[in-house]
């Protein structure tokens, strides 16, 4: 189930199996997950002071997902923006078009799963704010 958040951004909730004594939730492909994965990473042992992100993609559409511990996201359209809380691990944020991203606030046991319809590919960054916010413009 998606519920936009801004233009480009939803929150995405997805179903949890399981009972008193353990939690399941499972990404499908094309089913919950409405993209072709292309590429999973997570990130972990963030300091707690720092700011990750801090950039655009210029196409890519993204799922991410606190499936431990918490962190926060701001997202940003270049018209309207919002910091977002990460802290359900059934709970997360689809990204897709242009969006300036930045996550922060990482609870030391945090570990934020991440699900890509794209490769690795550095020419898809937009890694300064005044650029991401002339290509918003085009
Ligand atoms: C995004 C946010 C949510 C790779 O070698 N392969 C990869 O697929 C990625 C994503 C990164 N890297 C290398 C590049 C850097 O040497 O891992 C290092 C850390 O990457 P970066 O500084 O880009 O990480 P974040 O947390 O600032 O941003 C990442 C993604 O890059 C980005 O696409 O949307 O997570």
């Amino acid at each position: 189930m998606k519920k936009p958040i801004i233009a480009g951004v939803s929150e995405i909730l997805l179903e949890p199996h399981g009972d008193e004594q353990g939690m399941l939730v499972a990404l499908e492909e094309r089913k919950n997950i409405d993209f072709e994965i292309k590429r999973i990473y997570y990130i972990y042992n963030t300091v707690g002071c720092v700011t990750r992100g801090r950039h655009a993609h210029k196409d890519m559409k993204q799922v991410l997902l606190p499936v431990k511990g918490t962190c926060q996201i701001l997202v940003d359209n270049g018209k309207e923006s919002k910091k977002v809380v990460l802290d359900t691990p059934n709970r997360g944020i689809y990204i897709t078009g242009l969006v300036w991203r930045e996550m922060m606030n990482f609870s030391k046991d945090c570990v934020l799963l991440c699900l890509v319809n794209t490769y690795y590919d550095t020419g898809d960054y937009i890694r300064k704010y005044d650029e991401f916010l002339a290509e918003v413009k085009k």
